[in-house]
């Protein structure tokens, strides 16, 4: 029975690991942007591999509000909450609060459901940079990465790369600090977050969600530090509406 057990984790993920080495879409954070667009993405068919850095998925969610375990959300945002089944309360003025720990999870079983294969405890420390486009990203263990071990990574490739690691938005970092690459701002370069202002930042965090170099898209807070919007602290309602446009985007250029 030991041998069993140890044998069918083993199998599994290995089987896993390999169908995923090349695939439609590489989604860096399992953020609420991110699994939304996982799973939106993986319901139109897309074979969808997200890594998260941290063992539990859920990126700002769990926290809500300074620890208080609920964050808020505005009404157009309901329809998503109920395509992953995750219920809220009515707080008055169009606005509603969700249990963040019921936000995170449903997030992460809706995405997995839907059939994106969720990688935790993988860090992508790197981009794959081909002929002028981002084609992938460099994989490896969070403990290898955090205890700073001389640890060679494995690659993954994809047609789309998405930048979901929220404040630092380190794929595009990547892309123009180590490619050198222009990217899709006023500027050409990383704009950075500006201060808060809740009612600009939740516009700017939709508008700002899209392809920012051939092969690279950003969505949630990673998208707003990319094109320089608002922070809008603990309401999401931001990044579920990012999560679902960039993945339309995405579709939009994986059908042409
Ligand atoms: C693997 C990585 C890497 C990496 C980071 O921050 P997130 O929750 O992402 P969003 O943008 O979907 O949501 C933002 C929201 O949570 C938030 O911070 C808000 C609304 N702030 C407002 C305010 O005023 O502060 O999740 C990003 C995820 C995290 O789980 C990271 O661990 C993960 O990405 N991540 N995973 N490889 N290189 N970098």
């Amino acid at each position: 029975m030991e041998e069993k057990i140890s044998r069918a984790i083993i199998q599994r993920y290995f089987e896993k690991l390999q169908e995923n080495l090349s695939v439609d879409v590489v989604i860096v954070g399992a953020g609420p942007s991110g699994m939304v667009a996982a799973y939106d993405l993986a319901k139109a068919g897309k074979s969808v591999a997200l890594f998260e850095r941290k063992l539990a998925p859920g990126g700002g969610v769990w926290g809500g509000g300074m620890l208080f375990n609920e964050v808020v959300v505005q009404e157009d945002t309901i329809t998503i909450l109920d395509d992953f089944g995750v219920g809220y309360l009515s707080a008055g003025d169009g606005l509603y609060t969700v249990d963040s720990v019921e936000l995170a999870a449903g997030l992460t079983f809706g995405a997995c459901r839907a059939g994106a294969s969720l990688f935790n405890s993988v860090s992508v420390e790197d981009i794959v940079f081909k002929e002028g486009r981002i084609g992938g990203v460099v994989i490896n263990w969070t403990p290898v990465t955090r205890l700073e071990m001389h640890v060679d990574p494995l690659v993954v490739m994809s047609k789309v790369v998405l930048d979901g690691t929220g404040h630092p938005s380190e794929i595009a970092e990547l892309a123009t600090r180590k490619a050198g690459v222009r990217i899709e701002t006023e500027t050409g370069a990383i704009m950075g977050e500006k201060p808060m202002w809740v009612e600009s930042g939740e516009i700017s965090t939709v508008e700002n969600t899209r392809q920012i170099y051939p092969g690279l898209y950003a969505s949630g807070m990673a998208a707003n530090n990319v094109s320089g919007g608002f922070r809008m602290g603990p309401i999401f309602g931001g990044m579920l509406k990012s999560g679902r446009k960039v993945a339309g985007l995405i579709l939009e250029e994986l059908i042409n």
